[in-house]
């Protein structure tokens, strides 16, 4: 066999569901051909005659898949740094919301950004994330609020994917707000509907989203977005239960979603049917951070019931101005009390799950997209435990 590139000296963290733990191969070794991998294991079972046009000592480092951001709001117009200082002041979420802030000032500052300046506001927080070892990213439109604005939020998001080394996988998340010019969010769901053929037409959402809260849509509403999506041919997921209980997480089960998101209020029910559904739990520590929020995830229920758990930073200009899965990582163990193990699966297999594309990458098995991340630490938990540390040795991405 000839391989493209091999790495050797490694010790891989596969997160191969059909190993032990986080699927560990010490004496290691990995290789690419077109891209993808066409070995990994012991290095003592490479096949014999190998040979390889490049090859990659570790010394050791340690590898992982490249990591997952199966959850963020990347492209947006504008920056909200001003109310959070308001906010520091006393300002509530809530009078910053009705004095023409909050979501509604960046959907502002996003409909006024041309494409090009949406991707050179972009690119700055995509680097972040690529520069610790990000290789697949899921970005939201929901700041346009308008069929033009949202299109060249999803447009902007598929360009991203062109300017740099990394997957975008996008989602349509029309029913995030209530824009200023509609009153009626009956009729603003009937629009964000109307606009689905057409965005899946285009090939520019690969799922639809949507907020099903107190302040934002109600179950009722989502299920019709959730109708309209599925009768485009699109998958599904869902903001739920994040700030109240509207059994957000049940509803997307019910609807087969690939992921139901935050679930700071979802009960055991919830995580019952998550479960039957396989239905991944997408837990976002950095905006239980930034909102001082004391309600915990059911994480327990989660485990007993086998839900799949990822973690995402949802950078986001408003609750979640975070990119990094690093700091995401330490976060979720620090205020969620989920396991290294958890962790480093919830930024690969599990995130990548999230996203429907686990068959292509998020473990280190052979056929998998060659994404890695190679790490200059002495044990994966470091990955979680340092704050504010970036050990990535290298990043490859389909191989190279
Ligand atoms: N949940 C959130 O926390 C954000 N969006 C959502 O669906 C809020 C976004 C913002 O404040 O801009
Ligand atoms: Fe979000």
């Amino acid at each position: 066999m000839r391989y493209d590139r091999i790495w050797l000296d490694a010790r891989l963290v596969t997160v191969n569901p059909a190993l032990a733990g986080l699927g560990i191969v010490e004496d290691g070794a990995i290789a690419a051909k077109d891209g993808r991998i066409a070995y990994v294991g012991p290095a003592s079972d490479l096949p014999v005659g190998w040979s390889a046009a490049e090859t990659v000592r570790l010394d050791g480092s340690w590898v992982t898949p490249g990591l997952v951001d199966c959850h963020t709001h990347l492209v947006y117009g504008g920056s909200r740094a001003h109310e959070f200082e308001l906010r520091l002041a006393g300002a509530s979420y809530e009078d910053i919301a009705r004095a023409g802030g909050g979501i509604l000032s960046t959907v502002k500052a996003t409909r006024a950004a041309s494409e090009a300046d949406l991707i050179r506001a972009s690119l700055p927080r995509l680097d972040h994330l690529i520069a610790e070892g990000v290789t697949t990213i899921e970005v939201k439109s929901g700041y346009g609020l308008n069929r033009d604005s949202e299109l060249r939020v999803l447009r902007a998001a598929r360009r991203l994917a062109k300017e740099r080394p990394i997957d975008v996988v996008t989602s349509f998340l029309g029913a995030h707000a209530l824009p200023p010019e509609y009153t009626d969010k009956d009729q603003f769901i009937a629009d964000i509907c109307a606009m689905i053929p057409a965005i899946a037409g285009e090939k520019l959402a690969d799922a639809v989203d949507a907020f099903c809260e107190g302040i934002a849509f109600s179950p009722e509403q989502t299920a019709r977005v959730f109708e309209a999506a599925k009768a485009a041919g699109l998958a599904v997921k869902l903001h739920a239960d994040q700030l109240s209980n509207l059994h957000g997480a049940r509803l997307a089960a019910e609807h087969g979603a690939l992921s139901a998101d935050h679930l700071e209020y979802t009960d055991e029910g919830g995580a019952i049917a998550m479960a039957k559904a396989g239905t991944v739990a997408v837990l976002l520590p950095g905006a239980f951070y930034m909102l001082r929020e004391k309600q915990l995830p059911p994480v327990d229920a989660f485990r007993r019931h086998g839900v799949r758990i990822a973690v995402a930073t949802d950078c986001n200009p408003g609750t979640s101005p975070l990119t990094s899965l690093l700091l995401t990582m330490n976060m979720g163990a620090t205020l969620f009390r989920l396991t290294v193990d958890e962790l480093i699966a919830g930024v690969t297999r599990e995130a990548a799950r999230a996203l429907g594309r686990l068959n292509d990458i998020g473990t280190l098995e052979t056929g998998k997209w060659c994404d890695l991340a190679i790490w200059d630490i002495e044990r994966p938990a470091e990955l979680v435990y340092r704050i504010g540390f970036n050990p990535l040795f290298q990043r490859v991405w389909r191989g190279a």
